[in-house]
């Protein structure tokens, strides 16, 4: 098997860190560049390099090309193999650490000779790392924290990476004869930000076949256990998936339970004991006497308890089951009410595709609109656009609207915010925008005060129309800046402004009780995909679920407006400004 897209992207980074540690700038970052690059494009480059189209890549020279060739060729790099004799394997590691750059690892190994993250960490308890010259005790204190926090981190996965692994399984299953029913369950079906495992539900009356054919699927590298009801394998991913077969006549009720959560089903149970019924994995039964009264489709639970049926993504015991009860349910937003995507970058800043392409994508989709908001010009590592390079810009877009009679494109930018939140246009050009996110891009350790104060002031600037991915987070990585979310939120509300919910599965920022909240304060949320790529626009159904799981209707979403009403809440907004 050829490496993946993935596989090279992190050979390619590692190599940019030992040059890195080597103080060779440079070329690490030619390295760093590729690897983003191959991250970020929508085929693999296995396929490319077969048909001879490796070259076409843009961003992509000869040599780095060759170094492409060598990885899928012969699975090894002779260059990365050498670099890595230079300095002790851990090394890399401790670069994973805010705030530890390379010169400063580098530091760390000459003076305490420490290697990896568990020398580290010693050196840190013991307080020797402050004996090192550019070391504080501040320093210390945060690689402390640092490495406390991964040692927490669990081992759960990204949904942007468990749902299409499941979707994969059920795809490949469906079409057995053998499976009458196939759906994801468990955290996957309420579709949570991380999963903790993969559970797979199938109905058939005939689960050997089911088993026999699943734990032959070509993505299984390795079989856990196998059983009648039960059976647990490993993708070629490493990750662990659990397929259950039960009986056609109680499919509804198993989906049910095992699509949890636990908490939703406690409460559910509680509920049906008071009514003198029993809900089980089996159906739902009177009591006594145990006469059975559904339990083949999933209504049938909810609708013998006098419920309406809730989507999956609002089985967190937080209301729903109250609201079934007194048929108040909200009807939440679906992806198809989506008519647009509102923060876009192009390879005008650090996106990968043109503008045109771009367009091309989301008018694939169906979308009516798309906002093109690359960095401003303060975010150097971004390639931020000057204010020349707008108006350059601005002519494109203008001469793709005179064009286009189905998409139309906004003129915006996601501009950054800066530490004292005042923004990093001047009025002037800020006037111009069809559309402005706003966002934080540093100056991420700001105490909660003052990150307020700054937001706030981007809200109240009059030209911000979003707050993007509003607290920062990024999944297992980086905690959330020290915010008072909620002063911001009413900020928001009062001054028009919308929060974002960045869709990239690795954001979700704000998240699902963040939206709830956002929602309940009277904030239009915005949906976005942030795409950097054209491929990423599909990423949108993430950040649909995270809507969906804060409760989020239609009329709550800026992007499910249709065109004029969207351009009408902009003029509105502009019209408050004067
Ligand atoms: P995860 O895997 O940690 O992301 O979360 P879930 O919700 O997928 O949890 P999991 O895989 O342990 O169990 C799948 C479903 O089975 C869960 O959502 C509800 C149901 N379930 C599991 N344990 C219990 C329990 O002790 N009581 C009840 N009522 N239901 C349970
Ligand atoms: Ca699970
Ligand atoms: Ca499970
Ligand atoms: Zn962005």
């Amino acid at each position: 098997m050829p490496m993946t897209n993935k596989q090279i992207a992190a050979v390619l980074n590692d190599i940019a860190d030992l040059l890195d540690l080597k103080g060779d700038v440079f070329r690490q970052r030619a390295y760093r560049e590729a690897a983003r690059r191959i991250d970020m494009l929508g085929q693999e480059l296995s396929e490319l390099h077969a048909a001879g189209k490796l070259g076409s890549m843009p961003g992509i020279g000869k040599s780095m090309e060759g170094h492409l060739v060598e990885l899928l060729e012969t699975g090894h790099s002779q260059r990365y193999e050498e670099l890595k004799k230079e300095f002790p394997t851990g090394l890399l590691e401790l670069l994973q650490i805010p705030g530890l750059g390379p010169k400063r690892a580098r530091k760390l190994y000459e003076e305490l000779d420490i290697t990896n993250l568990t020398e580290l960490e010693r050196a840190a308890r013991e307080h020797r790392l402050h004996s090192v010259p550019g070391f504080g005790e501040k320093t210390e204190a945060n690689i402390l924290r640092e490495l406390d926090r991964r040692g927490k981190r669990g081992q759960r996965l990204l949904l942007g990476v468990a749902l299409p692994a499941a979707e994969e399984v059920a795809g490949l299953l469906r079409g057995n004869p053998a499976v009458v029913y196939i759906s994801p369950a468990g955290s996957i079906r309420r579709r949570k930000e991380t999963i903790g495992d993969i559970d797979i539900l199938v109905a058939s009356a005939q689960p050997k076949e089911v088993m026999d054919a699943f734990i032959h699927l070509p993505i299984v590298k390795e079989v856990i256990a196998t059983g009648i009801t039960k059976s647990s394998v490993l993708n070629q991913d490493d990750l662990q998936i659990d397929l259950r077969v039960v009986d056609p006549s109680t499919y509804g009720a198993a989906l049910q339970y095992f699509t949890g959560s636990k908490q939703h089903n406690i409460h559910l149970r509680d509920i049906a004991i008071r009514q003198k019924r029993k809900v089980s994995e089996y159906g739902i039964f009177e009591e006594p006497g145990g006469r059975r009264l559904g339990g083949e489709l999933e209504e049938d639970i909810y609708r013998e308890l006098g419920m309406d049926m809730m989507p999956s993504e609002m089985r967190e015991d937080t209301g729903e089951l109250e609201a079934a009860m007194e048929h108040r349910l909200p009807r939440l937003l679906e992806l198809s009410d989506i008519q647009g995507d509102l923060h876009c970058h192009t390879d005008w800043s650090d996106g990968v595709d043109p503008l045109e392409t771009m367009a091309k994508a989301a008018r694939e989709l169906g979308y009516r609109y798309l906002a093109i908001t690359d960095h401003s010009r303060g975010l150097g590592v971004a390639h931020g656009l000057s204010v020349e390079r707008l108006r350059e810009q601005r002519r494109l877009i203008d001469d793709f609207n005179r064009r286009s009679s189905d998409l139309q494109l906004l003129a915006g930018t996601e501009v950054n915010i800066r530490a004292d939140g005042t923004l990093d246009y001047e009025e002037e050009t800020m006037a111009e925008f069809d559309i402005v996110t706003a966002s934080v891009h540093g100056a991420f350790s700001q105490d909660r005060a003052t990150m307020t104060e700054r937001m706030v002031r981007a809200v109240r600037s009059h030209y911000v129309d979003i707050i993007g991915h509003p607290t920062g987070r990024i999944i297992d990585t980086r905690d959330p800046y020290e915010v008072d979310l909620e002063a911001v939120m009413r900020e928001c509300a009062a001054h028009q402004v919308a929060m974002e919910i960045n869709a990239s599965p690795e954001r979700l920022d704000l998240n699902d009780s963040h939206a709830r909240q956002a929602r309940d304060l009277g904030v239009m949320i915005s949906i976005d995909a942030d795409a950097h790529v054209a491929g990423q626009f599909s990423l949108m159904r993430y950040g649909v679920y995270t809507a969906r799981r804060g409760w989020l209707e239609r009329k709550n979403v800026l992007n499910a407006l249709p065109l004029d009403e969207l351009k009408a809440w902009l003029a509105e907004k502009r019209n408050r400004r004067r």
